[in-house]
């Protein structure tokens, strides 16, 4: 396997002054210019990233453990990506496939439709961000089969335009107040082995989400069942064993389509090319963006040749669907998840951190903040509950959740959080951080635990 070089120093340094003059001058001045909703969640600004560092304008070096929230996987400046962008920027930067095509976006597709599960003939068309991505899935899916109902489950995240907001669960921040929202959505259980009030086996939970589609909606209505095969936002929940394989299934005896979104689990992430992969569930449709082309905005849709072809021509599109500086930076990217076995190292990632995490959960005791630590590959969260409640109320944690984030980033660690109770540390390091690096940043994060957990209640 190539040996990953890197650019910038792999090491994490934070100076005296916590967020610099620097990064606390360009805040005043975002401050009257740039809409107070979109919100950041580290007050520092950004100079440069390489591999595992991102180094800010004051000169702190900080560890990844966010990847722009599941990105930049090959890395942030990965150099196969950057040569691929440079030589397409000094000829074309955009002609829309639509009027004038180029070879890259048929590169692409010929990519996904051999990556993506089940080796059925398939179809891809471009777009720009994950909730295009799933819109048009649900386009797709809708005029293949005549039919309007589209299925999402409790703690779903699908995105943030109107459909997509219907899509997801959480309230705050998505979708208060931002109403109304599209028709013909209807939402089931998740599997949250952590929180059901009884164990209950995958395969029971699919049937509870299957009675109620079954008695609520009714099969024939349904065009689509919609699901994140681990959820992201919504906590990094990996639904119970027998879940997935027995929706699929179900869907395909009703005529359904099964849409994987896979726009957060993708490309490498979960130590697959793909989450439905750990369970050889095959989706008819799978939405894909994020990790797809090394931080340049780029989004998939593939699906079976029947139903995307189904749509009349014209029906798919956009301005910049497919852009062609996306499609050579995401065939880059791709080539080097290959070269690096991006998958493999993302396995390496879940031993290294479940090694940390795992310990510090038995040091802790019954009695400690830590519920669970779970999760595949390089997409691994720790949920954080109450004193003494992870074996009973499970009561959620979200104080002690911001508190671990933000002392984590005043050591130099970047570290994010998720979860329909805001009570889960999610780490979603780039694939490409070397292994010393990723024990710094855990070991911090394990102390921040460690105080949060003895912090006076
Ligand atoms: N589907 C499964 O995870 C994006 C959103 C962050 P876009 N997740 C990060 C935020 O607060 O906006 C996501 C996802 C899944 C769809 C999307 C939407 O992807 O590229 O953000 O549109």
């Amino acid at each position: 396997m190539a040996e990953i070089t890197y650019r910038l120093d792999q090491r994490r340094k934070v100076l005296g002054e916590f967020p610099g003059p620097k990064s606390v001058a360009l805040t005043r001045r975002r401050q009257s210019v740039v809409a107070a909703g979109v919100a950041s969640s580290v007050p520092v600004y950004v100079a440069d990233a390489d591999g595992g560092i991102i180094t800010d304008v004051d000169g702190n070096s900080f560890i990844d453990l966010g990847s722009g929230i599941a990105v930049t996987s090959v890395g942030a400046s990965d150099p196969a990506v950057a040569g691929a962008v440079k030589e397409q920027v000094e000829h074309f930067t955009h002609t829309c496939f639509m009027v004038t095509p180029y070879e890259s976006y048929i590169a692409v597709a010929e990519e996904l439709n051999q990556l993506t599960p089940g080796d059925h003939e398939k179809r891809t068309v471009l777009f720009n961000s994950g909730a295009e991505a799933v819109e048009n899935a649900v386009k797709v899916a809708r005029l293949a089969t005549g039919r309007d109902a589209i299925v999402a489950f409790d703690h779903a995240y699908h995105g943030r335009t109107n459909l997509t907001m219907a899509l997801t669960a959480k309230a705050m921040p998505y979708k208060t107040n931002f109403g109304p929202f599209a028709p013909e959505i209807y939402r089931v259980p998740m599997s949250y082995p952590y929180r059901e009030e009884t164990e209950i086996k995958g395969e029971e939970a699919a049937r509870r989400a299957i009675t109620m589609m079954e008695k609520q909606i009714g099969a024939d209505s349904i065009a689509a069942i919609l699901i994140e095969p681990i959820q992201g936002e919504g906590g990094f929940i990996v639904p119970a064993d027998g879940f997935l394989p027995t929706l699929a299934a179900w869907a395909k005896d009703k005529g359904v389509v099964f849409i994987a979104d896979e726009v957060q689990s993708g490309f490498c992430r979960t130590g697959e090319w793909f989450a439905v992969q750990h369970e050889g569930v095959v989706p008819d449709i799978i939405t894909m963006a994020k990790g797809i082309a090394g931080g340049l905005p780029l989004s998939a849709v593939t699906g079976r040749a029947e139903l995307m072809d189904a749509v009349h021509p014209g029906g798919l599109g956009g301005t910049y669907g497919g852009n062609p500086v996306a499609c050579v930076a995401a065939l880059a990217a791709i080539g080097s998840m290959r070269e690096y076995d991006l998958a493999g190292r993302a396995q390496n990632i879940e031993r290294i951190v479940r090694g940390t995490l795992e310990s510090l959960q038995e040091q802790l005791g019954d009695s400690g903040i830590i519920g669970e630590v779970r999760g595949r590959g390089a997409m691994l969260a720790v949920e954080l509950v109450m004193p003494g409640t992870a074996h009973t109320t499970k009561e959620p944690n979200p104080d002690a959740t911001k508190a671990i984030a933000a002392a984590c980033l005043a050591e130099g660690v970047v570290i994010l959080t998720c979860g329909t109770y805001g009570n889960v540390v999610r780490l979603l390091p780039p694939l490409v951080i070397g292994d010393e690096l990723l024990q710094d940043g855990l070991d911090v994060l394990a102390a921040a635990i460690r105080d949060a957990n003895s912090a006076p209640r």
